[in-house]
Order: structure tokens, then sequence, then C-alpha cells
């Protein structure tokens, strides 16, 4: 049987890193596409080359050319500017929508079957466009944010609680930007909830609420936190993580619950945007959206989160 293919377009920091888990998890064949010449072919030559050490039996070649990604079974899509300090993320709108256009496009033409995870921002904004450029049903086009996200959610949680990463379920919804919205009613270690350990911790409500007041607003700047700490180019290896979590489920059927910027119908009150909700990922793709009951302060919160999408993505002008 022949291997799953799996294409990356920009292979930049996160492209790079991308590639090399894709090789040592052996997901598939590797095609790393870059308008830079030279570039992607210089790094999957070296990844290739760690095969022998590694122990990898799968391909991973760089190209200029989007003829070589035919047949890919997912894209995971990079390309685009990162933020420098001082910037959010919808600053990258203008010249980051150009750029998802022409990818689009290469995709559209080149890869019509595939499914495509899109990781550029301003992540909601980009998703968008790439699904409306490429006309591809919904349940194959989805963003990777709040894999992330909820994964930083979930970090902070277990270094404050001092338990194992593996132990804490967290997660964030909405859009991927300053509004989005990190559920603290839901935050649990194996079923425990955070705020009853933190209570414990700190023997009072209060403190304990300010703990976790600190660690959702940590979340929310958590991107922002590592672009002024590198000083040049923002998060890559986590981001790279995340998304290789969200092409394994695909590949493998797994039907994983996992934070997605999916197409809404009406769940959640959102209806045709774009927004980070738990979906059920699969050989299908965004095989279900799994709405479930928020509380007041929760939904006004979502609201908030999706209004920001909406404002961004209206700018476009699509
Ligand atoms: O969780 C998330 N969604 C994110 C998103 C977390 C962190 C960073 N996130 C965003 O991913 C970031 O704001 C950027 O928009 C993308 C890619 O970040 P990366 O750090 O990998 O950026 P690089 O290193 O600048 O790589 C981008 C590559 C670079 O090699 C360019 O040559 C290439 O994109 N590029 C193109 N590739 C193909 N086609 C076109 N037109 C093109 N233009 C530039």
């Amino acid at each position: 049987m022949a291997r799953p293919k799996i294409a990356l377009i920009g292979g930049g920091q996160i492209g790079g890193v991308l590639a090399q888990l894709c090789a040592l998890r052996e997901l598939g064949d590797v095609v790393l596409f870059d308008i830079v010449e030279n570039m992607p072919q210089g790094k999957t030559l070296d990844i290739a080359e760690a095969a022998p050490v590694d122990n990898f039996d799968v391909s991973v070649t760089g190209t200029n050319s989007y003829k070589d990604i035919a047949g890919a079974n997912v894209v995971i899509v990079t390309a685009g500017l990162p933020r420098k300090p001082g910037m959010s993320r919808d600053d990258l709108i203008g010249v980051n929508s150009k750029i998802m256009t022409s990818v689009a496009e290469g995709i559209r033409d080149n890869a019509p079957d595939a499914f495509i995870i899109v990781i550029s921002n301003p992540l909601d904004a980009m998703v968008t466009l790439c699904q409306k450029v490429t006309g591809f049903p919904a349940c194959r086009v989805m963003g990777q944010a709040g894999v992330l996200d909820s994964a930083r959610f979930q970090a902070f949680i277990a270094w404050e609680l001092g338990v194992s990463v593996r132990d804490v379920n967290a997660m964030t919804l909405g859009g991927h930007g300053d509004t989005m919205v990190p559920l603290v009613r839901y935050a649990s270690v194996n079923g425990i909830p955070v705020m009853e350990l933190l209570e414990q911790k700190y023997g009072s409500a209060a403190k304990a609420q300010e703990v976790m007041t600190a660690m959702v607003e940590r979340t929310k700047a958590a991107g922002g936190e590592v672009v002024k700490l590198l000083g040049n180019g923002s998060a890559f290896y986590s981001p790279a993580s995340s998304a290789i979590a969200m092409a394994e489920a695909i590949l493998k059927d797994q039907k994983r619950v996992l934070p997605t910027c999916a197409l809404l119908n009406g769940e959640f009150g959102v209806d045709g945007f774009y927004v980070g909700v738990p979906c059920v990922l699969g050989a299908g793709g965004v095989e279900k959206i799994i709405e479930f009951k928020l509380d007041a302060t929760e939904q006004a919160l979502m609201d908030n989160s999706v209004a920001a999408v909406k404002e961004l993505v209206g700018s476009m002008n699509l």
C-alpha cells in the first residue's frame, strides 16, 4: 500500500519542524514547498540525511513547484510572514492574504482531494480565505490554533499545580487572537476541577481566582510572550507539534476531539464563520462539531471573540 503523502506549503521555521516531525513519526512521505529557491531542497536534504540515525523510512523532499504536491492527502500551510515584536496577528492580514490566495490556488489546482490545515496568521481569516479560494468542502479545510492555545493553558495549569501535563484537560474556544476564550469551568486534572485544586492549594477562593485569572491572561498573551523573547519571528516548535496532532488524527482516523478552527453552521450561535471549537477529527476531516452548553459569561466572551473574527474577515472584502 502506498504511504500517505503530506505537503507542507511554507518552508520557514514552522515548515521545517513540521517536516522533521512528519519524518520522525513516519506519518508519510513529505514534500516541502517554498517560493525561495533551494531552501526547501536544502532543509529536506538535511532532514533526510538523518534517516539512518533516526530510522525513518519515509521520503522527505523539497520543491519550488506546486506540481510536486500532486496526490497529497494532507496539506499544511504555514506560508506567510510571522509577527515582529509589537505587532498583533491582525497586522499581517494585508501581506498574508495575498500569499494565501496564491497558495490556495496552488493546492486547488494540484491537490484537489487534500485535507488542508492552515497555520498562517491571522489564522481565522486565512482559513476563511483558503476555503473560499479552493472551494473545497468545509470539512476538508480547517485551521490550527486551538490545539496550541489549549496546550499553553494546560502547561501553565500543570506547572502551577505540580502535576503531569498528561493529566491536565483544558481547552480554549474562539478566535486565535487576544479575545480567545480559555474555558475555566471545564479545566480539570483527570476530571477534578482545577479551581477546586487551586482553592486547596491556597486555602482561599479569592486567591485561587486570582491565580487562575493570571493563567488565563498568560494564555491569551502566550504567543506574544514568545515573540518578545525571540526578538525575530514567532513560536514554531509548539505550532508545528499542534498541527501534527491534527494531521495524525485525520491520517489515522483517530476521531480525536481537538479544538479546531472550523466553519460553523449555527453552533454556539455562529453561522457562516470560521471559529475555534471542539471537533472530531478523523478520516473525513472535520467529522463533527461538538456543541455544548456555555454559561452566560462564557457565551458573552465567545460572542466578543466571534465579533473580532467577523470584523477581521469583513476587512478582506471576500
Ligand atoms: O498557532 C498558529 N496558528 C501560529 C501561526 C503560531 C505561530 C505562528 N503562526 C503563523 O505561522 C505566523 O504568524 C506566520 O504567519 C506563519 C508561519 O510562521 P513561521 O515562523 O514558519 O514563518 P517563516 O519562518 O517566516 O516562514 C514562512 C515561509 C517562508 O519560508 C517564506 O519564504 C514562505 O513562508 N512564503 C511562501 N511560501 C509559499 N508561497 C508563498 N507565496 C510564500 N510567501 C512566503
